[in-house]
């Protein structure tokens, strides 16, 4: 309605074509009883027109779908939208002309239209998947399906009745469809959280707000997470008691607000464990309220994780239960064999029912664009090209597919959002793109195999440090048989999603190639490519408007550092930290001993911190060190070497060698096994545990098994591409690593290998190396070069190049997902070394 409205406005000829006999879409179709908003409706409306504001005022804080129809409907009689729409017409198949650069739309009335653009607005959840139960065709009652509800209603006073599944759809109905019949039994697959909606008037923070500043309010959803302006957590479930955390979610709980629950903690979508306070929380709410203890348990919800399944709202949902008429069966342990001509086989029961309801959910985000039969450039169909799962860019366009767009399309934000905000905010970008493409002359746009691609990888990626992956939901396609498993709609979030699409506009429409009769871009390239937690930090920092360690002295520049580290997680549990001194180059040195809670002697692995050798000590890099101690299984010492400008080169080189050469000769008494030894460092530890293993290999030992250097330094002669492309905006920028070269070592020593351990002459004989380097790190092209002389020179090494990291990233334990993956590899390759 809001597209048709705004290519109107910028004079487009369009035609809607709509499968229903009225507007409203998803409220058009599922009207079965109870069924209403679980966003407030005052944040689920439309801000394209000021005048509705004034015009339309809700009835409650979740309005039921009647009313929301009449809303629809009320927009497009005021707009007169109802005649740009042809009913009653579904588009049947749908084929792109190469040489007139139109689509052709066959339709269900058997008319044939072309256009320049084609739209799919079909919807997210409107096509009802098929219930998946054998027998559905015997059965000679009536069946009603959530999704397709009769526009008439349906009285079911005095009726057996069945309802199958437990999601959104039946927790709404089930309390209604109770009050009517005599007879309930409800067919539980998966129990489901749910929370009840307290509805009521409007709230009034919220209608506060609005009243105050409208426009400021719509902005902020416009750049929120979920399409809701929301506080965004910053407290830990784990970082709380126990009973604190559960005051804190009896606080959201008691706003009815399902995005006030999820986003009490900060952690709860990333960390299993953390989940698990809310899902406490949650089963404990459901045991106050339900009667039987049996019953409550088995609507209890315990094997997946909150919000990875869409939680619901609900009415007296769980009171619902206690009515003696009403009977919970648990498919689990008692699935239906089949369905009869008169009713329902399960476990040993068959069952006569008066009416059967099925709520089974939908082929959802992908049913009701491939179920149209769309074929792109090349006889490509778009049901082919997503067999393994729907290929977009920005979830708006597809490769092959020119000129063709879908609003809230899967690799868009979408079901996980404020529809309104998304839809609105999708409408908004195709207007725009249609214009500028008019204005300057271009018949068509289609987006480049590399943005696809990028855009999939970026998509997994925020998928990948979500809990979504190990549940079987909808979102992951898992309820249809079949169905590719992929997290479907994008989890970045609602605003940064739409400075993505403001910025490839911006950029000249990066990753698309526009053509006219006279003219041709092709803007080749990736929009997203650092990891998204990565990305979260770095624009947290940017907006902190932190000072550049580069401006300070170096005594400010380590208060700086301690203050920054103060304020990370601690890292995982390890058996045993003992600090103590060991000599080293020229004096004592502090260390630190990390020692597993597994049975030794451990190997041993001597770790050099990072710091740019200014700053840093034996515990700047705890979390690092307890996790490698934890997950490779080895004790760590790591070593506190001499720092510049007190003490310049080589004296943290030299300190790195003493220490290891004391670590060898001492590893019995420190519990450790002295043949296996290794060595590990970040960043200019890196560079010294790198010149520690060239001195043990030139001076007699000892002889170490490995060396995990992980973004390296090691090349202060000369500068590398890396230098320049990563030069500022990832933490560690050139002129911070100028500063640190400064201080450490003159012009004239860098081109030593003790500085520069890539420029030794012999690289052969060193013990078998990983080599970790991080995509968007001004050293990244040194490590590679590294890893790549290494083995040039015949030394075994595991290059990692981790993509999306930056230099600081993988160090981040526990407070950046995507670092886990990596840190894994380096355990692994440890523990390949040592074991
Ligand atoms: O569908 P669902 P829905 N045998 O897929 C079960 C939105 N919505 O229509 O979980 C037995 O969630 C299935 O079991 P399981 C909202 O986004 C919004 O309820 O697969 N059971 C599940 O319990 C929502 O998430 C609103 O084990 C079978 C149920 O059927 C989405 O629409 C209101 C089965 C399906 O649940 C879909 O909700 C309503 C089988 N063969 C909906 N097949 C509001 O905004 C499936 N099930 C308020």
């Amino acid at each position: 309605m809001y597209l048709l409205h705004e290519l109107r406005a910028n004079g487009f000829s369009s035609r809607v074509l709509e499968a229903g006999d009225d507007v409203g879409g998803t409220w058009y179709w599922n009207r079965y009883p109870g069924a209403r908003c679980d966003i407030s409706t005052t944040d689920y409306t439309y801000t394209w027109d000021p005048e509705l504001h004034e015009q339309w005022t809700w009835s409650e804080k979740h309005a039921a779908q009647p009313e929301i129809l009449k809303y629809a409907q009320f927009v497009a009689k005021k707009h007169d939208l109802y005649s740009g729409i042809d009913f009653n017409t579904k588009v049947t198949s749908a084929a792109w002309n190469d040489s007139a650069k139109r689509w052709t739309l066959n339709t269900s009335t058997g008319e044939t239209i072309t256009a320049r653009h084609y739209v799919m607005a079909t919807g997210c959840l409107s096509v009802p998947k098929d219930p998946d139960i054998p027998g559905t065709d015997r059965y000679q009652g009536p069946v009603y399906v959530t999704g397709r509800w009769p526009h008439e209603g349906v009285d079911f006073t005095g009726k057996k009745v069945a309802v199958i599944g437990t999601g959104s759809s039946s927790i709404q109905s089930i309390p209604h469809i109770a009050e009517q019949a005599a007879e309930l039994v409800v067919f539980q697959r998966t129990p489901n959280f749910s929370m009840p909606a307290f509805n009521g008037p409007q709230p009034a923070d919220r209608a506060a707000r609005l009243e105050a500043d409208r426009k400021a309010y719509e902005a902020e959803a416009r750049l929120s997470s979920a399409g809701v302006p929301m506080e965004m957590p910053t407290v830990s479930a784990l970082g709380v008691s126990r009973d604190e955390a559960f005051a804190m979610l009896e606080k959201s709980w008691q706003k009815g607000e399902l995005l006030a629950l999820g986003g009490t903690f900060m952690d709860v979508g990333t960390n299993r464990e953390a989940n698990e306070v809310i899902c406490d929380f949650m089963r404990t709410k459901i045991k106050e309220v339900v009667n039987d203890p049996e019953t409550a348990e088995l609507l209890s919800p315990r094997g997946h994780a909150y919000g990875t399944k869409r939680p619901c709202m609900d009415t007296n949902y769980f009171q619902t239960f206690n009515l003696p008429h009403v009977r919970l069966v648990d498919l689990r342990k008692k699935p239906i064999s089949s369905i009869t001509e008169t009713g329902i086989e399960f476990g040993n029961e068959s069952k006569d029912f008066d009416a059967i309801v099925y709520a089974t959910g939908f082929d959802a985000m992908t049913g009701a664009i491939v179920n149209v039969d769309i074929t792109g450039k090349d006889g490509l169909t778009l049901k082919k090209k997503w067999e393994h799962g729907p290929l977009t860019y920005l979830g708006l366009t597809s490769v092959g597919f020119p000129n063709f767009y879908m609003i809230t399309g899967p690799g868009s934000p979408s079901v996980l959002s404020n529809m309104m905000v998304s839809i609105e905010q999708h409408v908004d970008w195709i207007r725009d793109t249609l214009i500028d493409l008019r204005e300057a002359g271009v018949d068509t746009i289609e987006a480049t195999p590399v943005a696809e691609e990028g855009w999939r990888v970026h998509c997994t990626d925020c998928a990948d440090i979500t809990l979504f992956q190990d549940t079987n939901s909808w979102y992951m396609g898992a309820n249809v048989p079949g169905k590719p498993r992929v997290l479907f709609p994008y989890i970045g979030g609602v605003g940064r999603y739409r400075q993505t699409c403001d910025e490839v506009r911006a950029r000249g429409y990066l990753g698309f190639e526009l053509s006219g009769s006279s003219t041709k871009q092709r803007n080749d390239g990736i929009v997203r490519q650092v990891q998204p937690d990565v990305d979260m930090v770095l624009e947290m920092m940017a907006q902190m408007g932190l000072p550049s360690m580069d401006s300070m002295s170096p005594a400010e520049a380590r208060a700086f550092s301690e203050a920054s580290s103060a304020m990370r997680p601690p890292g995982p549990e390890v058996g045993e930290m003992i600090d103590g001194t060991l000599p080293g180059a020229a004096g004592p040195l502090e260390y630190r001993l990390y020692r597993p809670a597994t049975k030794g002697p451990h190997p041993v692995v001597v770790y050099f911190h990072g710091g740019g050798w200014v700053f840093g000590s034996h515990v700047s890099d705890d979390p690092l060190c307890r996790d490698l101690c934890k997950n490779a299984d080895v004790l760590i010492v790591s070593v506190n070497y001499r720092h510049a400008p007190e003490d310049r080169f080589p004296a943290a080189a030299d300190d790195g060698y003493a220490a290891l050469q004391w670590v060898a000769a001492n590893v019995a008494s420190l519990g450790g096994d002295p043949s296996r030894i290794a060595v590990a460092g970040w960043s200019a530890g890196g560079n010294v545990a790198a010149v520690a293993a060239q001195l043990a290999r030139d001076n007699g030992g000892p002889e170490l098994k490995g060396q995990l250097l992980l973004t390296p330094v090691t090349d202060g002669s000369r500068q590398h591409g890396s230098h320049h492309e990563n030069a500022d905006g990832y933490i560690l920028t050139k002129s911070l690593m100028e500063w640190f070269w400064n201080h450490y070592a003159d012009q004239s020593d860098r081109s030593h290998p003790k500085a520069s351990p890539l420029l030794a002459s012999d690289l052969s004989g060193l013990p078998p190396a990983m080599v970790v380097t991080a995509q968007f790190d001004p050293l990244r092209d040194e490590g590679d070069a590294y890893a790549r002389a290494l083995m040039g020179a015949g030394v075994p090494v595991e290059h990692l190049q981790a993509r999306g990291h930056i230099h600081t990233s993988i160090t981040m334990v526990d407070a950046l997902p995507s670092g886990k993956p990596p840190r894994a590899q380096m355990a692994a390759a440890l523990r390949r070394f040592l074991h």
